[in-house]
């Protein structure tokens, strides 16, 4: 296949809630959306790097720079077979995981358009529903994320997941339990305790939560292996896991028993299913996790939550808890059982709503095949 035109968007979507972790508060994503054509066809994919460098090293700026400079020449000069044979330069291409698991996954939904299939299949996808769960930041208070809670169970979500930080955490936890002494929870600190918390955080073992996510700095695989032995909770680790290396390490090491596997960033598709059956065949359980996506990234993240590992219900939700207006015509929506029902159209099933990224788009960059 030879692609004949590569467009980069920068669109502004302000979310309808503001989302805050132990480390940043966000309002407005500033989202790079990318447009791959061939054959009259359009596959779309979304970067998921941040406005800022705090969850990852990689921003929006940075995956712009890399994706123009050093991506975007080499799909344009040569013939791609499929999407797993992304050009041998751009595998060069050390870290950026976000910049060059966008590129992949709008290839994956290229190629699936072309071929009339649908993208979950593709990729080995064994379920027509996948189960959702929600992620609530950190709120002014703690009525607030109760009547929140309160809201999502209502609507059917089937596990919650609380973001904690040093100051909003064991008190939290303990209030939501007693209140719902039986649903599904886990908490997620984004990395903000150190192993100077680890009496602290074994108090979260008396709550029944399903995991804790990211409790500790994402480069230390050895501290959340420590940890884990304290504790009963299983870890689960997000920011620690960037590629498959990571993640045998990670088991190895015994740092974690659960793992959410973000697509953009392990860099795609390929090394989100290369995780995947590593985690498979070791029996342990994997989900997919979210970065406030608009629809176009949040539909990658259903067809990836289809493979058959992909066991707890993730961070994917309705499109409505994020945007008023969203990047495609039909807005991902959630059942009253909490599922969302895999669309069995071509490619990941959503369309991009041309019309409508145009009117939120600051920023467009087009590239030509022979630099028309
Ligand atoms: O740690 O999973 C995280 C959002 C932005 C950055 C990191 C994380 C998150 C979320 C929200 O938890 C997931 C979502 O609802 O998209
Ligand atoms: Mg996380």
């Amino acid at each position: 296949m030879r692609i004949e035109c590569v467009t980069l968007r920068e669109i502004h979507l302000p979310l309808v809630q503001y989302f805050e972790t132990s480390f940043v508060r966000t309002d407005v994503r500033k989202i790079l959306l990318i447009q791959l054509q061939a054959d009259g066809v359009s596959g779309w994919a979304e970067c998921t790097a941040p406005e800022n460098p705090y969850y990852c090293h990689e921003t929006i700026d940075t995956a712009w720079s890399i994706i123009t400079r050093f991506i975007v020449p080499f799909i344009l000069a040569e013939q791609i077979e499929h999407a797993v044979c992304l050009p041998r330069q751009v595998k060069q291409i050390r870290g950026n995981n976000m910049g060059k698991g966008a590129v992949e996954a709008g290839l994956w939904d290229l190629f699936a358009r072309c071929q009339s299939r649908p993208l979950y299949q593709m990729i080995g996808g064994t379920r027509c529903s996948i189960d959702c769960g929600v992620s609530l930041g950190i709120q002014e208070d703690l009525e607030i994320l109760l009547d929140k809670i309160d809201k999502e169970l209502a609507a059917g979500y089937r596990k919650i997941k609380v973001k904690i930080k040093p100051g909003w955490d064991i008190a939290v936890i303990e209030k939501i339990r007693a209140k719902y002494p039986k649903v599904p929870l886990m908490v997620d600190a984004n990395g903000a305790y150190t192993s100077r918390d680890i009496d602290w955080l074994r108090q979260l073992d008396d709550f029944n939560l399903m995991m804790i996510e990211q409790p500790l700095h994402y480069e230390d695989l050895i501290e959340h292996a420590q940890l884990q032995a304290q504790l009963r909770t299983p870890i689960c680790l997000d920011e620690s896991i960037r590629s498959y290396y990571d993640a045998r390490a990670a088991l190895n090491l015994g740092s974690c028993r659960v793992m959410n596997i973000k697509l953009g960033r392990v860099g795609g598709f390929a090394q989100a299913k290369r995780i995947h059956d590593l985690c498979f065949v070791q029996g342990i359980p994997v989900w997919c996790g979210g970065m406030l996506e608009s629809g176009i990234g949040r539909s990658h993240n259903v067809a990836l939550s289809t493979l058959p590992g992909f066991t707890i219900p993730g961070d994917v939700s309705a499109s409505r808890r994020y945007y008023q207006e969203d990047t495609t015509t039909h807005p991902i929506e959630v059942s009253p059982q909490g599922q969302i029902q895999v669309p069995t159209g071509p490619g990941t099933g959503y369309e991009a709503d041309l019309p409508f990224i145009d009117r939120v788009t600051v920023k467009e960059e087009k590239f030509w095949r022979n630099g028309k």
